[in-house]
């Protein structure tokens, strides 16, 4: 049998948040080697374990991957949550890399001066992302984001969904549809599993977890 995916990062959501989620609803098991320090982390460059020097890295098919995008990528392509063509899976990516450009702001919040506000984050949530979503479900009605059949686009507008409600809960106020989107995704059972406490879903980063990251990686 195949080992289970390894993923190296630090203990933090950052840019595996994603890899973790996407393993998680399509029900693949894996393992996480945690980087606690600078010196763990200069560890795995010596080893010539990361490609670039950065993490995240995942050892996945007798691969070590690197590059967030690319690790997802595969993933998706792997456990069958792309688009079934081309032009699926054309429109699945502009979802997708809009959803992290939103995931990106939120994941990068706690890092920056406090003087950029989250007001701003919560009005480019609103104004230029989820009205977009609400209309496409709204436009051909059915229950999942692209080709009426789940996809990593469902798994990734949850986790930013959620993301974007720790920092608003009632942001989905104006939302209707997606608010009823966001119940029916998250009970699908890998889904609902990777949300129960104790899952390898990790907790929003505060300011002591963004300070430990920093040590890490600066
Ligand atoms: O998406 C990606 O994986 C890359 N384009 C960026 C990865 C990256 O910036 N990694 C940083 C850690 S911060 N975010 O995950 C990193 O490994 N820095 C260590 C270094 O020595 O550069």
């Amino acid at each position: 049998m195949a080992s289970k995916p390894r993923l190296h990062y630090f203990d933090g959501r950052g840019r595996m948040e994603t890899t973790r989620w996407l393993l998680a609803a399509a029900g693949v098991e894996f393992e996480e080697q945690l980087i606690k320090s600078k010196e763990d982390l200069e560890k795995l460059k010596k080893d010539g374990a990361l490609l670039f020097q950065q993490v995240p890295m995942v050892e996945i098919d007798g691969m070590k991957m690197v590059q967030s995008r690319a690790i997802l990528n595969y993933i998706a392509a792997k456990y069958n949550l792309c688009g079934k063509d081309l032009k699926e899976k054309a429109l699945m990516d502009m979802y997708v890399e809009s959803i992290m450009d939103l995931g990106e702001m939120i994941m990068l919040h706690p890092f920056k001066p406090a003087d950029v506000k989250e007001t701003v984050i919560i009005e480019k949530a609103t104004t230029r992302y989820f009205p977009v979503f609400e209309k496409v479900l709204k436009d051909h009605g059915q229950e999942y984001l692209v080709g009426n059949k789940f996809s990593r686009a469902d798994v990734q507008l949850l986790e930013v969904i959620l993301m974007a409600e720790e920092l608003k809960p009632d942001i989905l106020s104006g939302f209707p549809l997606l608010k009823a989107y966001k119940g029916r995704i998250s009970n699908i059972p890998t889904i609902k599993k990777f949300l129960q406490p104790g899952s390898a879903r990790k907790p929003p980063t505060d300011e002591k977890k963004a300070a430990e990251a920093m040590k890490v990686f600066h």
